[in-house]
C-alpha cells in the first residue's frame, strides 16, 4: 500500500439513514478502489469541528457540524492509483443537482447539505483527514504514545521511548 495512493471517503448520515451504505460500497469497490479501512461510528463536535475547520468562516458551518454528527457515518481509507481525484470524479459535484447523471451525489444526495459523500479535496486534505481519522496509517498510535510513552515515564532503556 502506498500512502500518497489513499483518499479518505465518508458516507454522510442522509445516506447512511436512507440505507444507501451498500449501494455506495458497491460502487466503490466497481470502480477498482480497494477499501483499506472501514468503519461506521458517530463523530464528535470537536472532531466535526476539526474535521471542518477550513470553513469555520462560513456561514453554513453550524449547520454542517451539526449535520455530520446527527447519526452515524461510515469513514473508509480508499486506495487506487489517482485516488483522490478518481474518488472526486465518482462522487460528482457538490450539490447533486448539478453533479452528472452516474456520480453518487446525483444518485443518493438529495441538497448541497445532504449530499451523501465527502472526498478530500486534494493530496494536503487527504493526509490531514486520514490523519484525524485513522492514525494508525501514518504509524501514529495516540493512546500508545499517551499511555506507555509519555516523557515522565520512560526511562533512557525503554523500548517504546526509542522509537
Ligand atoms: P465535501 O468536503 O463534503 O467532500 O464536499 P466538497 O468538497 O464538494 O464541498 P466543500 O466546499 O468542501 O463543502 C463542504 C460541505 O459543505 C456543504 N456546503 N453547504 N449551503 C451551502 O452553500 C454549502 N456549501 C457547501 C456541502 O455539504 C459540502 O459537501
Ligand atoms: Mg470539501
Amino acid at each position: 500500500m502506498e500512502l500518497t495512493k489513499l483518499t479518505y471517503a465518508m458516507i454522510k448520515p442522509d445516506a447512511v439513514i436512507a440505507k444507501h451504505t451498500g449501494k455506495i460500497i458497491d460502487e466503490i469497490e466497481h470502480n477498482g478502489f480497494e477499501i483499506v479501512r472501514l468503519q461506521k461510528v458517530i463523530i464528535s463536535q470537536e472532531l466535526a469541528e476539526e474535521f471542518y475547520a477550513e470553513h469555520k468562516e462560513k456561514p453554513f458551518f453550524g449547520e454542517l457540524v451539526e449535520f455530520v454528527i446527527s447519526g452515524p457515518v461510515i469513514i473508509m481509507a480508499l486506495h487506487k492509483d489517482n485516488a483522490i481525484t478518481a474518488w472526486r470524479d465518482l462522487i460528482g459535484a457538490t450539490d447533486p443537482a448539478k453533479a452528472a447523471v452516474g456520480t453518487i451525489r446525483n444518485s443518493y444526495g438529495t441538497s448541497i447539505g445532504n449530499n451523501a459523500v465527502h472526498g478530500s479535496a486534494d493530496s494536503e486534505s487527504a493526509v490531514r483527514e486520514l490523519g484525524l481519522f485513522f492514525p494508525e496509517l501514518f504509524g501514529y498510535d495516540s493512546d500508545e504514545q499517551d499511555d506507555e510513552c509519555s516523557k515522565d515515564k520512560c526511562s533512557d532503556d525503554d523500548e517504546c521511548c526509542m522509537k
